[in-house]
C-alpha cells in the first residue's frame, strides 16, 4: 500500500472505511491518462490483494448521467469479482458509503473485442445480455467529482448484480423500452438509445477505449453498457426493479 501514489492510498482508506474523501484533482488539472494510470494501479494493488477483474464497465454513456454528474464524456472502469452480488442476495449497505443504484444492460463476451469496431461487430462477439443493476459509491464527499477524480475512483464503481443472462435478442435495441422502479414507485423511463445512441456503440466504444489504454476486452469477460438513466440513493430496506424489453428485468434489495 505504502509505495502506491498517496491519492490511490486516500481512495483505497475512503473505500475500506467507508469514508467520503476530498477530490483529488478539484481544479481539473490532471490529464485523462495520468487519471487511468491511478485507476490501474489502485485495480492491480487490488488484484495483488486477491481480487480478480471480471469485467469492464463504461459509465457516463446518457445524456442523463452527464448532465446529473458534470462530466460530459463517457468513462471506462473495472467491474471486480469482490464487486459482484449474486441475484437475490441483498446488497449491503453498511459496506458502502453513499450507495446509488442504476439500471445497466449487461454483456457476456463470447471472445476477446478489441481495437475499431461498428456496433455490428461489438454484438457479433457477445454471448449473452443480462439485465443489470449498478450500485455506484463514489469515494468523493456529496459524490460530486470531476472526469479525472471519477476516473482515478474506478468510476464510482461498488456493486453489481446481473439478472438471468439470454441470447442476444434479434430486436434493435436502440428501441428497447426499460421502466425503472425504486421502493414500488416508477421514478424513470428510458430506451436502448439513451446509451450512446445504441448499446452496442457502448460496446464498441469500450473496446476501442479498452485496448488503446492496454487493458483490452477478453472472452467471458462482463461488462456493463452505462446507465440509461438517472441513479437513486438507497437505504437498507429499500428495493429496485428494472424492467427491460428484449433484455428482461431484474430486483435488487438492500439491507443495512
Ligand atoms: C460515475 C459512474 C457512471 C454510469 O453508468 O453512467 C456510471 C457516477 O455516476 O458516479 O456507472
Ligand atoms: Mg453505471
Amino acid at each position: 500500500m505504502n509505495d502506491l501514489d498517496t491519492r490511490i492510498q486516500t481512495l483505497l482508506r475512503a473505500e475500506s472505511g467507508r469514508q467520503e474523501t476530498d477530490r483529488i484533482d478539484p481544479n481539473a488539472q490532471m490529464s485523462e491518462d495520468e487519471a487511468y494510470r491511478l485507476q490501474f494501479q489502485a485495480i492491480d494493488y487490488k488484484v495483488a490483494q486477491g481480487d480478480k477483474v471480471v469485467g469492464l464497465k463504461t459509465g457516463l454513456t446518457s445524456k442523463a448521467k452527464q448532465q446529473t454528474m458534470g462530466v460530459h464524456q463517457p468513462i471506462m472502469g473495472h467491474l471486480m469479482a469482490s464487486g459482484l452480488v449474486p441475484e437475490g442476495t441483498p446488497v449491503a449497505c453498511s459496506a458502502l458509503i453513499h450507495p446509488r443504484a442504476e439500471p445497466e444492460i449487461g454483456f457476456r463476451l463470447a471472445r476477446d473485442l478489441a481495437g475499431e469496431v461498428s456496433a455490428a461487430q461489438a454484438r457479433a462477439a457477445v454471448e449473452s445480455v443480462m439485465p443489470a443493476i449498478e450500485i455506484i459509491d463514489s469515494r468523493f464527499r456529496d459524490f460530486k467529482f470531476g472526469f479525472s477524480d471519477v476516473i482515478a475512483d474506478n468510476t464510482s464503481a461498488a456493486r453489481f448484480v446481473f439478472g438471468q443472462p439470454r441470447p442476444v435478442p434479434d430486436a434493435d435495441l436502440r428501441l428497447a423500452g426499460m421502466v425503472y422502479w425504486h421502493k414500488g414507485e416508477m421514478v424513470a423511463t428510458a430506451a436502448g438509445a439513451a446509451i450512446l445512441g445504441d448499446p452496442w456503440l457502448a460496446l464498441a466504444w469500450l473496446a476501442k477505449r479498452a485496448s488503446e489504454l492496454g487493458r483490452p476486452l477478453k472472452a467471458g469477460q462482463l461488462v456493463l453498457a452505462g446507465s440509461p438513466t438517472d441513479a437513486v440513493f438507497v437505504n437498507p430496506g429499500d428495493d429496485v426493479f428494472v424492467e427491460f424489453d428484449h433484455v428482461g428485468s431484474l430486483r435488487v434489495s438492500f439491507s443495512s
